[in-house]
Order: structure tokens, then C-alpha cells, then sequence
């Protein structure tokens, strides 16, 4: 719906100054705005309308004036009128609702992924270069971001209001919210599903940048390490690459171009590899061996932190036809953990 702009950009402006109402920071913002005051619109015009009739009602066939009304029997104008009104209103909302709800679940292609790992009681950030933060999140201007978000314990949901953004975490499963920022600035973080004593404590900001500051930022803030160079390690040092060695003697199939592909598995069914697949096959294998192998890979539940699923997860992406394990880590090499091997495992 488009009123004045002047209005609706005079009223928004009104509403952030006096607190009541969050920034509109992000590309999707104004439509869900929009969506809300026309819902808000229609519900201020149906309690005026029918506040009205009530008082007016309640004044006009008062007691002493006029005691008896007089029945209406059977007007079908009448009652087309109650209902094809609410009805159009109604389909309205739905319609606009489902547009709005399908653009806001549908990322773009080209979106940016950053991971985001939540557990009592902060929010940590896992960039595709290896920058790693707490309760802060860099984000560029004028690029879709892609969240792919996880739990370490209890149900935890993110929540940027400026953005209009809030997805459940859920332990065991990731769940994706994208959005792209129009404004730099600080934004808060927050959880908004109660998970425990420190649950307010939950907190983060968001810093926007232009393309450029965040391009400088990632410089500065780089471990040296991506996730995927993080994941090759682990790789070499879960000993992965003894049975996924991508050699035609390896026992696990080879996991080159994996990412993306449509997997035939054992029980007939056909699954897209995404990052949850992927995850989920390295801590449940048995639940999703491919046809032509056997169940032999080991669980490795409990034995991988998510930072580390994650890792392993943004190597086996990057695995495209050139299988790098071979060649960069000997057997013997891999057996060797470094501090660094062991970023991501979980220490008994
Ligand atoms: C003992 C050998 C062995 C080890 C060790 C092993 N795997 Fe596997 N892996 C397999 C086999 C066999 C399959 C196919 C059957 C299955 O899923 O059980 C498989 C399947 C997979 C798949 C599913 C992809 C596909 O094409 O089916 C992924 C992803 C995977 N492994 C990753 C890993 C990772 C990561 C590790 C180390 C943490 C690992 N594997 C360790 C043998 C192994
Ligand atoms: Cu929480």
C-alpha cells in the first residue's frame, strides 16, 4: 500500500523519535511496516465503526426516547455487505502476508553466509574468513546476509528489531534468516525466547559498515584461518580423510562437489546436500548412507563442538573437484594435533 510518502516518512520518523517504534535499518523493513500499519489501519477503522454504532445505538434507542427498534428480517443486501467486506479484507492480509512471507524465507542467491552460534548466555559469530565474535556481528551495507544459526543448549530465538528480523535457534538443526542492511550504525541483538537466570543478559549489537569499512574490518579482525582452512585440519585430524580420502580405494564416497548435489540415499528417498544434511550425516551416518556404501562411518556426536561442525561443514563446500587433503596432510601428519587441530573438538 503506498500513502504519501511525505506522510508515511513524517509518520515513521515521529514513531522512532519518541521510542516507541524501532529504526527501519533493513531492505524488508518498510514492507513489513507497511503490512503492519495497514493491519493496524483496518483494526483502528472496524473499533471506531463499531464503537460508534454501539454509542450511537445505545443514544438513539435509549429507554426513555424510543423503546422498541424494529427488526430487520432477511436483508441480503444487508448481509453480502457483512460479508464480502470482511471477506475482501481478509483475503487481502493473506495475500499481502504471503508475499511478504516468501520474500522474507527465500534468501537471495548471492546472499553472504555468516554463522551464528547461540548458548546460554551469548551469541557468537563465525565469519566465512575465520573472524570470530561475541555479542557483536559486522555486517556491510547493500548485501544480503544470510544467518545460518545453531544452539549449543536450549531454544534461543534472534532477534535484530531495527531489521525486522527474529528466527528460533534451535539445539540440533539450523535455521537461516537473511536480511541486507541499508544504514550503518549500531543495532541491538537480542533473544527473545526465555532460556534461562540471564536470559535479559542475552545481548549484542550489530555494526553496520559500508562495504569498505567492513572490507578494512575483516582485515583487521582475521585469525588467519577461514572456516573451511579451520575445517581441512579438523578434517585431517578427526581422521576424516582415512576413509574420504576422494581416492577410488577409499572406503567413504568422495565428498568433491557433494555440496549442492541431489544424494541417492540407501532407504530410496533423494536428499539435496545443504549444510544441514552435512552436518547432520557427520553426527548421524547411519540415518543417511548413500546407495553403494556401507554403514561404516563412525558417529561423531558429542565429539565435535558446533564451531567445529561448522568448520568441517564450510571445508566440505569448498571441496570442489580438486581434493586438497591428499596433497596438504600426510597420514602421519594428521595424527599429530596441533592447538589449532583442536579448536573444534570437544574435550572430554
Ligand atoms: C570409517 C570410515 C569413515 C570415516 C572415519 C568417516 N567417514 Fe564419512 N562416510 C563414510 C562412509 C562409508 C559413508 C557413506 C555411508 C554412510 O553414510 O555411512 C560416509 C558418508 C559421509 C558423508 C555423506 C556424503 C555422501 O556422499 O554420502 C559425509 C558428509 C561424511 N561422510 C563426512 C565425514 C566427516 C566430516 C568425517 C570426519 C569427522 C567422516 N566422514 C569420517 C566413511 C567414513
Ligand atoms: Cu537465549
Amino acid at each position: 500500500m503506498h500513502i504519501s510518502p511525505v506522510l508515511w516518512q513524517f509518520l515513521v520518523k515521529w514513531l522512532n523519535a519518541s521510542a516507541l517504534f524501532p529504526r527501519e535499518a533493513s531492505t524488508i523493513a518498510p514492507y513489513t511496516d507497511a503490512l503492519y500499519f495497514f493491519l493496524l489501519l483496518i483494526t483502528i477503522v472496524g473499533l471506531t465503526l463499531v464503537g460508534a454504532l454501539v454509542f450511537g445505538f445505545a443514544i438513539r434507542y435509549r429507554k426513555e426516547r424510543s423503546p422498541i427498534a424494529t427488526q430487520v428480517e432477511g436483508s441480503t443486501l444487508l448481509e453480502a455487505t457483512w460479508t464480502i467486506i470482511p471477506l475482501a479484507l481478509f483475503l487481502i492480509c493473506f495475500v499481502w502476508g504471503a508475499l511478504l512471507y516468501f520474500r522474507i524465507f527465500n534468501p537471495p542467491a548471492n546472499a553472504m553466509n555468516i554463522y551464528v552460534v547461540g548458548k546460554q548466555w551469548m551469541w557468537k559469530a563465525e565469519h566465512q574468513g575465520g573472524q570470530h565474535e561475541i555479542n557483536s556481528l559486522h555486517v556491510p551495507t547493500g548485501q544480503p546476509i544470510q544467518l545460518t544459526m545453531i544452539s549449543q543448549d536450549v531454544f534461543h530465538s534472534f532477534s535484530i528489531p531495527d531489521f525486522r528480523v527474529k528466527r528460533e535457534v534451535i539445539p540440533g538443526r539450523y535455521s537461516t534468516v537473511w536480511f541486507e542492511a541499508t544504514t550503518p550504525g549500531t543495532y541491538h541483538i537480542f533473544c527473545t525466547q526465555y532460556c534461562g537466570t540471564k536470559h535479559s543478559g542475552m545481548i549484542g549489537e550489530v555494526t553496520v559498515l559500508t562495504p569498505d569499512d567492513y572490507k578494512k574490518w575483516t582485515e583487521e579482525s582475521t585469525s588467519g584461518m577461514s572456516l573451511a582452512q579451520n575445517g581441512e585440519r579438523l578434517f585431517a585430524s578427526m581422521g576424516c580423510n582415512s576413509c574420504h580420502s576422494g581416492s577410488a580405494t577409499s572406503r567413504g564416497p568422495n565428498l568433491a562437489n557433494v555440496y549442492g548435489s541431489k544424494l541417492k540415499l540407501a532407504n530410496g528417498s533423494e536428499v539435496l546436500v545443504n549444510e544441514a544434511f552435512l552436518r547432520d550425516t557427520i553426527l548421524n551416518p547411519s540415518q543417511h548412507v548413500p546407495v553403494g556404501y556401507a554403514p561404516i562411518m563412525p558417529t561423531y556426536q558429542g565429539q565435535i563442538s558446533e564451531e567445529g561442525l561448522i568448520d568441517l561443514v564450510e571445508f566440505i563446500k569448498s571441496l570442489k573437484t580438486n581434493y586438497r587433503v591428499q596433497q596438504t596432510l600426510t597420514t602421519s601428519e594428521s595424527n599429530q594435533v596441533t592447538p589449532q587441530d583442536t579448536t573444534g573438538v570437544v574435550k572430554p
